[in-house]
């Protein structure tokens, strides 16, 4: 573990990133698209509905991620699994302001936790649109998900020690810049 750990070190001092991917997923209108244009270039932009997988490369540290967004409608959810092996972090965004389809949003977001071809793959979960006066509250989401008994918290915890999925939420405001970076940092932290 320390000889791996020093080797990368070496490389990062000469310029060098590893490569890792990362999956953003969610359903249709919780933010995706935004996110990936955000963080690749930024901007705010407006974007329609995501229907082909959208690809941009995002670095952080000694990381270069390849992040795919994928679409949320229905008919392009059942693409999510595919890119499930080769992936080493997954962003999951749920739109905080929109109750009405927490009940849709827990039952996709279970269907990736209890999946068994990624069961290590860190899962960062992001509730987005914070700033918008309908959004309820971190612990009323944690809640409604039943997400208790599978967060593993923000603290940067060495994967041996939590033995399990790392799993934590996040709350984020693309339009005010705010959160998504903590959450960047704490996926980085786990895949490096
Ligand atoms: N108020 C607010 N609106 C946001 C935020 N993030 C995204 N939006 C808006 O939410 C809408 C949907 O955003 P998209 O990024 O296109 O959603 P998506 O998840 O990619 O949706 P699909 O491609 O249909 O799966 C857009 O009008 C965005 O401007 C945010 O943090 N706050
Ligand atoms: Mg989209």
């Amino acid at each position: 573990m320390f000889l791996l750990s020093w080797i990368r070190d070496i490389f990062a001092f000469f310029g060098f990133k590893r490569n890792a991917k990362l999956l953003i997923i969610g359903l249709d209108n919780a933010g995706k698209s935004t996110f990936l244009d955000r963080v690749a270039d930024g901007r705010l932009v407006q974007n329609p509905p995501t229907l082909q997988t959208r690809c941009k490369q995002l670095d952080l540290g000694r990381l270069r991620f390849t992040a795919y967004d994928l679409g949320g409608h229905p008919h392009v959810r059942r693409i999510w699994r595919d890119y499930f092996p080769a992936v080493d972090g997954i962003l999951f965004v749920v739109d905080a302001a929109d109750e009405a389809r927490f009940e849709e949003a827990k039952a996709e977001l279970d269907s990736v936790l209890t999946c068994d071809i990624t069961p290590d793959v860190p899962v960062a979960i992001l509730m987005n649109k914070i700033d918008r006066k309908e959004a309820v509250s971190e612990e009323s989401l944690v809640q409604a998900f039943n997400l208790y008994p599978t967060k593993t918290g923000k603290e940067h915890v060495p994967r041996e020690k939590l033995g399990r999925r790392s799993v934590e939420t996040f709350p984020t405001s693309l339009v005010k810049r705010l959160g998504y970076g903590e959450a960047l940092r704490w996926l980085a932290y786990y895949i490096e």
